[in-house]
Parts: structure tokens; C-alpha cells; sequence
């Protein structure tokens, strides 16, 4: 398994070590990142960071299923560049607008009850498929840059019906198996996982990726939690602008209360409040673009959302 490389080895005249310089397209990868984020003694001292808890502790990256269809490349290159540093990230992505898209085309409407999409047997079907093309969709685009990436798509999340009556085949998470994520890493190979879960009979349920993450990040307590949106963050739906910084204690209630609150963000919120009742204090999750995270993991300066306690 890699380890952390020095990153004093990667100065002005970009000699790699050879564990990263696997290929060409690998080695401008690496060059081109390292360039694009804070001093070298920065991110020395968050790469030391990073490696000083086991390796499943490092970060759950939530990816939305937009960043997929627009931000492929980037995405697969950020993942490259940690796994070329030895760090393995647990990658959970969604892939609403994938569903949102094949279901119209097949006619019907996408249905939805505060955020949550109501999953009868047809709309299962595709959200099905969607999920296990875009996870296929990443695997295949960071397996071509040489980096060993493991699909999961069952295994994980056992679940219960979250209200059958409203919401059909949805999920409600009741407990994670951690033992196939942590045989991906073991074997070398940054996990890739859907938010699909199964009831203890065997029945597949649709879950909110944004909720599966958090679960996630639940049980393996990582250093770092993301969630990568298209928007790069919460954009306050009054004025338009980008909200830097959430502390839940002070700001929850009044959010709660907002009109611009409400489906998918209102979940996420509400998810993430769940989430960081459960984690120590210190604890933070970022909301940001794909282009922000080698600066959200590698230096003092944020970007996109905070939201902490
Ligand atoms: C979501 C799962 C996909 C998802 C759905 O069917 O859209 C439920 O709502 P994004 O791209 O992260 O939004 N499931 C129950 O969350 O994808």
C-alpha cells in the first residue's frame, strides 16, 4: 500500500518520486495540483495530519451526482492526486439529475416529498440504473488514470422502509457494514459507493446520497467530511450569494424558518446538524465546488460552506 511521499521530493524541478510517476498523464496531474494549492509546508503538515489516524479515517467525500455529468476530470484527478499521496477517501455519490433526466424521457414526471424522492417500482428501476452507470462511470475514469478504484453498490447500508405509505421503496439506514470499504482499502483501492441500501430480506430502497454520506461519516468518524455540490456550496436563496460559514448552534432554528430553506437543502441541513450532534465539537463538514477541494484539504483557507457547531 503507498504512503504518504515527501513532499519536499516535488520542488521547483518537479522530480516525483517513482511511485507517482506511474505516467505521464499521472505526473502533470500531481505537478499541476500541487501548483494549485497552498506552500509546500502547508500541505506537508496536513499530508502528516492526514496520515497520523488509519487509513479509513481520512475523509467521506460526498459527490453529487451533477459534479458526474460536469466535472468528471476534475473529479477523477483530485482522487488520484490522494490516492497518489497515499489517502483514501470513502467516495459516496448521488445521481439525481441522471434520474430526474431518464425519467422524463420515459415520461414521468420525478416526484418528490421534502427532498426525497417518492421510489415506486418503475422510478426504482431507474434509479437503479443511474446509480450503478455513474458509479461505473467513475470507477472506468479513475482505473484509466491508474488509479485502482473498487465499485460498491450493495453491502454497505441495511435499511428499513423510511414510510412505505408516502414515500414506497426508500430507505431509512439502519446500521453500516464497514467490512467491504475497509477490504477496498486494505486491498489498495479507493472505495466508490452509491447510496443504495437493502432491507434485511433483500429488498433494494432508494436513499438520499446527502443522508448516506452522513451516515457514513457517523461511523468512521474521518478527519475531513465534504459534500461536492455543482453550486460550491449554499447559496442563500435571498440574496443570491455563496453562505461562507453555518454555526448550527446560533443559526439552525432561524434556517429552519427561512422560505429558501426547504427540499434538498433543508435535508442536507437538517442531515448534517444529525451528523455533527453525534461527532466531537471539533468536528466540520464542507460544502464546496470539486475545483476547491485540494484547498479544502491542503491549507488554512476554506472555501464554499462550513458549517459547523
Ligand atoms: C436520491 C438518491 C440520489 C441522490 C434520488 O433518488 O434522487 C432519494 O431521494 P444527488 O445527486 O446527490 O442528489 N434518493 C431517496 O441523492 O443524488
Amino acid at each position: 500500500k503507498p504512503t504518504a511521499f515527501k513532499l519536499k521530493n516535488a520542488t521547483a524541478s518537479h522530480a516525483l518520486p517513482t511511485t507517482l510517476a506511474r505516467s505521464y498523464s499521472t505526473r502533470s496531474t500531481v505537478i499541476q495540483l500541487l501548483n494549485n494549492i497552498g506552500s509546500k509546508r502547508e500541505v506537508e503538515q496536513y499530508l502528516k495530519y492526514f496520515t497520523s489516524v488509519s487509513s479509513q479515517q481520512f475523509a467521506v467525500i460526498k459527490v453529487g451526482g451533477a459534479i458526474i455529468t460536469q466535472n468528471l476530470d476534475e473529479l477523477a484527478s483530485c482522487l488520484a492526486f490522494l490516492y497518489h499521496v497515499g489517502l483514501y477517501p470513502i467516495v459516496l455519490h448521488g445521481t439525481g439529475p441522471q434520474i430526474n433526466e431518464l425519467l422524463e424521457a420515459e415520461g414521468v414526471e420525478p416526484a418528490y416529498e421534502d427532498g426525497i424522492r417518492i421510489t415506486d417500482e418503475k422510478t426504482m428501476a431507474v434509479v437503479r440504473k443511474c446509480f450503478l452507470e455513474q458509479n461505473l462511470k467513475l470507477v472506468t475514469r479513475l482505473e484509466k488514470m491508474g488509479v485502482p478504484a473498487r465499485p460498491i453498490t450493495a453491502g454497505v447500508f441495511s435499511a428499513d422502509y423510511l414510510e412505505k405509505d408516502k414515500y414506497k421503496l426508500v430507505g431509512k439506514i439502519q446500521g453500516v457494514n464497514k467490512s467491504p470499504i475497509e477490504a477496498s482499502i486494505q486491498a489498495g483501492a479507493l472505495p466508490i459507493l452509491t447510496s443504495l441500501a437493502e432491507t434485511p430480506s433483500g429488498q433494494i430502497l432508494n436513499v438520499n446520497a446527502d443522508v448516506a454520506a452522513g451516515e457514513l461519516a457517523r461511523v468512521f468518524e474521518p478527519l475531513k467530511i465534504v459534500y461536492l455540490n455543482e453550486k460550491g456550496g449554499i447559496i442563500n436563496g435571498n440574496t443570491g450569494e455563496k453562505i461562507s460559514a453555518i454555526n448550527l448552534d446560533e443559526e439552525f432554528d432561524g434556517l429552519m424558518k427561512e422560505s429558501w430553506v426547504k427540499y434538498g437543502t433543508k435535508l442536507k441541513i437538517k442531515e448534517i446538524r444529525d451528523l455533527l450532534m453525534h461527532l466531537p465539537r471539533s468536528s466540520s463538514v464542507a460544502i464546496i465546488n470539486v475545483d476547491d477541494l485540494q484547498k479544502e484539504l491542503f491549507t488554512d483557507s476554506g472555501a464554499g460552506t462550513l458549517i459547523r457547531r
